[in-house]
């Protein structure tokens, strides 16, 4: 039944969404059928850093996905030694946003960073402070033109852009203050009827990264809030940009994995609205080293947000012909089965789901099979010994054996009885033994 062979998938994507670098404060974007992310980039502390405890971010990159399962890293925006503002040593490109200019066509990449220092009035050279620039471009993958200067009057960190349904632009800031932007988007209004503080909020663990979103003609003020420890995802809602608003609650509770920050997006794209948001699943001992990832949002019927579950398995549609990480599922039995590294010492290269008891199983929501498939194979990881059952929805599709006295890099079962489709897929174990699965993927 089992037969060795190689497979030539494409790898594709669950959460976390950026899979061979660090990520944050993912800000997302669609544009026609795409839609876009824009998030900040940790590194490592190189070694003239010194700071080697806390974010070191010289850079952005922007990314792009038209089936929210595959992303595409379309490049740099722009780092530290190009933006000429920027203070070209601090490593401090925290949470930018992007959002498109109705007046002319244009996106506009706004972004935080410690700006270079200034002389001071004793003629010693001083931190520049956090300042807010911009980039521009045609296109919302770049390239992008950065400006020679800050905007004027902003300092501080996490600007986010929200433009209103008239095309009104307006620069939120953590506060939280909501002022108007003038049309060029490159200045912001200083007339006081342009500007608004959202009073509203807790009083304390508010710092960072509020975002304004408008659903049903109501307006959402999100924002991490450090509630007691870490970061959750709280709102208020109002019915007009400059409030009142409403405190409604939490919406996102802490990671278990304990990042202290959360920093997030929201768009609704095709019918769904989703949360872009960042833990560190693959730094799990050093919170300043985050990753990308996205869930489904929904709101009740008297337009509060439920509660978000975050999951492995994201969003989009897996094709059955890529490189399913079974790791990264919907749904795992009671008993038999659990997720761990592929490598300990390289957490980039991903997980493995080991089956350990007959009867445990992985499910796997939404997988496309355009045609019926012929041929599943597993790669599984050694050691590995017993039989494996491939279920579409509720029926056996394929049964693969995993003999112990060989070290498979793939097996592969004939497939008999399958749909064409998008169907859930599910793994189990039909004996006793141990397999560890990395991905499988159907022919
Ligand atoms: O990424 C650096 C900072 O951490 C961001 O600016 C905050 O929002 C928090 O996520």
């Amino acid at each position: 039944m089992a037969v060795v062979a190689l497979a030539s998938a494409a790898v594709s994507a669950q959460n976390p969404i950026v899979r061979d670098q660090f990520s944050a404060d993912p800000s997302a974007l669609v544009v026609g059928d795409k839609v876009y992310v824009f998030p900040s980039h940790d590194i490592k502390a190189p070694a003239e850093y010194a700071r080697k405890d806390w974010f070191c971010m010289a850079d952005y990159h922007v990314f792009s996905s038209s089936n929210l399962t595959d992303w595409t890293d379309n490049g740099m925006i722009v780092d530290q030694w190009s933006a000429p503002w920027v203070n070209a040593s601090g490593y401090s490109m925290w949470a930018p946003d992007c959002k498109q200019n109705p007046n002319n066509g244009k996106y506009y990449f706004f972004f935080p960073a410690g700006a270079k220092p200034q002389p001071s009035a004793d003629g010693r050279r001083g931190f520049g402070g956090n300042r807010v620039g911009i980039c521009t471009s045609d296109y919302p993958e770049g390239p992008y033109t950065p400006e020679a200067t800050p905007i004027e009057g902003v300092g501080g960190i996490d600007p986010c852009i929200f433009v209103d349904d008239d095309g009104t632009g307006y620069l939120v800031m953590p506060g939280i203050t909501i002022t108007k932007l003038n049309p060029d988007w490159k200045s912001i209004s200083t007339d006081p009827a342009d500007r608004h503080r959202v009073e509203e909020v807790p009083t304390k663990g508010l710092v960072e990264g509020p975002y304004l979103y408008k659903h049903n003609g109501k307006y959402y003020m999100t924002f991490p809030w450090a509630r007691d420890v870490e970061e959750v995802l709280a709102y208020c809602m109002a019915d007009n940009i400059f409030g009142p608003y409403k405190f409604m609650g939490v919406f996102f509770e802490e990671h278990a994995n304990h990042c202290w920050t959360n920093h997030h997006s929201i768009i609704e794209f095709k019918g769904q609205t989703y949360l872009f948001y960042h833990h560190n699943e693959f730094s799990p001992d050093f919170d300043k080293n985050r990753s990308v990832c996205a869930d489904s949002i929904f709101f009740e019927p008297d337009g509060t947000i439920r509660m978000v579950k975050p999951t492995l398995r994201g969003i989009g549609v897996t094709d059955s012909k890529s490189q399913i990480q079974l790791d990264r599922y919907t749904q795992l039995s009671a008993s038999g089965d659990s997720i761990a590294y592929l490598e300990p010492s390289n957490y980039f290269a991903g997980w493995k789901t080991v089956f350990y008891e007959k009867g445990a199983w992985a499910k796997y929501n939404t997988v496309d099979f355009k045609k019926a498939p012929k041929k599943v194979t597993v790669k599984v990881v050694p050691p590995s010994a017993g039989t494996l059952e491939i279920l579409q929805d509720d029926n056996v599709i394929a049964t693969v054996d995993v003999p112990a006295d060989r070290q498979f890099v793939t097996v592969s079962g004939k497939v008999s009885g399958a749909k064409k489709g998008i169907h859930h897929l599910k793994v189990r174990m039909a004996t006793a033994g141990k397999v560890q699965v990395d991905w499988l993927t159907f022919e």
